[in-house]
């Protein structure tokens, strides 16, 4: 499972303050962190922060990339804060999102085609969120097949089906994972990723809801998440799902995950 660690985000009172503050410290500690406890990327956001959001984008980057040998995710509906943030980033970076949205689409294609970032293509368009598999599977296609085109690798494509709340529709949670599913199966070596989260919006004992949701994903397929990597019970979860679902040889992982005392 590839870990995208989703704690630097602005929505969280705490990383809003730092970044208003500018204090680089505060956010090089959440990224530390979230490195030791396994993550891949570190997820940078800086959303609410519409009109500066280029400026505060690259900030993050650079404060994380200060303390971490790896890569962000930049995740921006706005091309021009992931610009900003790419000028900065050292190594390949993950792209979280492209869309089918017009604007960003058409804004965002041309700064990934060609390249080797590993990309998130968001089941998004203009026509509003996707309810049904078939509205994912639909948009998911037309996202693939343009990213193809334009020289990114299969391998580096995460599909992410748009996760909603069960608590606005309960075939949310069914018609996700169906699409993680079918996306699996319909393009070989492709990914998928999402912020899981969302599911549980509105309801009662919401990290248990996440981690549950979490394992019916893995038994689907999902091989990405965006997820606070310091839930530890949700890291456990995510390792033995995937040590059942077979994704983990001579249980290597989960052994070596016990040993370090990560399951417990
Ligand atoms: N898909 C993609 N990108 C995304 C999302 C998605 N980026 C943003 C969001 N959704 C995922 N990121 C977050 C970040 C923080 C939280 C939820 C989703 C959050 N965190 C808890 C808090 O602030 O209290 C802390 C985590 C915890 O304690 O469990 O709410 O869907 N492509």
């Amino acid at each position: 499972m590839i870990i995208i660690g989703e704690l630097i985000n602005a929505s969280r009172k705490a990383i809003g303050a730092a970044i208003e503050a500018r204090d680089a410290a505060a956010i090089q500690k959440v990224a530390e962190d979230q490195h030791a406890a396994g993550a891949d990327f570190i997820d940078v956001n800086a959303g609410i922060f519409v009109k500066k959001e280029p400026e505060y984008l690259a900030w993050l980057v650079q404060s994380v990339q200060e303390v971490i040998d790896g890569p962000c995710a930049i995740d921006s509906p706005n091309p021009k804060a992931i610009e900003a943030a790419l000028a900065v980033h050292q190594g390949t970076p993950m792209i979280n999102s492209i869309s089918l949205e017009k604007e960003r689409y058409e804004n965002l294609m041309p700064i990934i085609a060609g390249t080797d970032m590993q990309v998130i293509a968001l089941c998004m368009s203009d026509d509003g969120m996707p309810k049904t598999v078939e509205d994912r599977l639909k948009i998911a296609d037309k996202l693939v097949n343009a990213l193809l085109q334009n020289n990114v690798k299969m391998e580096n494509i995460f599909v992410d089906p748009l996760v909603q709340p069960l608590s606005v529709d309960d075939t949310f949670g069914t018609e996700f994972i169906n699409a993680v599913e079918q996306i699996m199966q319909k393009f070989e070596g492709i990914h998928t990723a999402c912020g899981l989260s969302n599911i549980s919006y509105g309801l009662p004992l919401r990290p248990f809801l996440n981690q549950t949701f979490m394992v019916m994903a893995i038994t689907k397929g999902l091989d990405g998440a965006i997820v606070n990597p310091l839930d530890k019970k949700m890291m456990a979860n995510i390792t033995a799902a995937e040590t059942l679902a077979g994704k983990d040889s001579f249980c290597m992982n989960f052994l070596q995950a016990f040993r370090a005392g990560k399951l417990d």
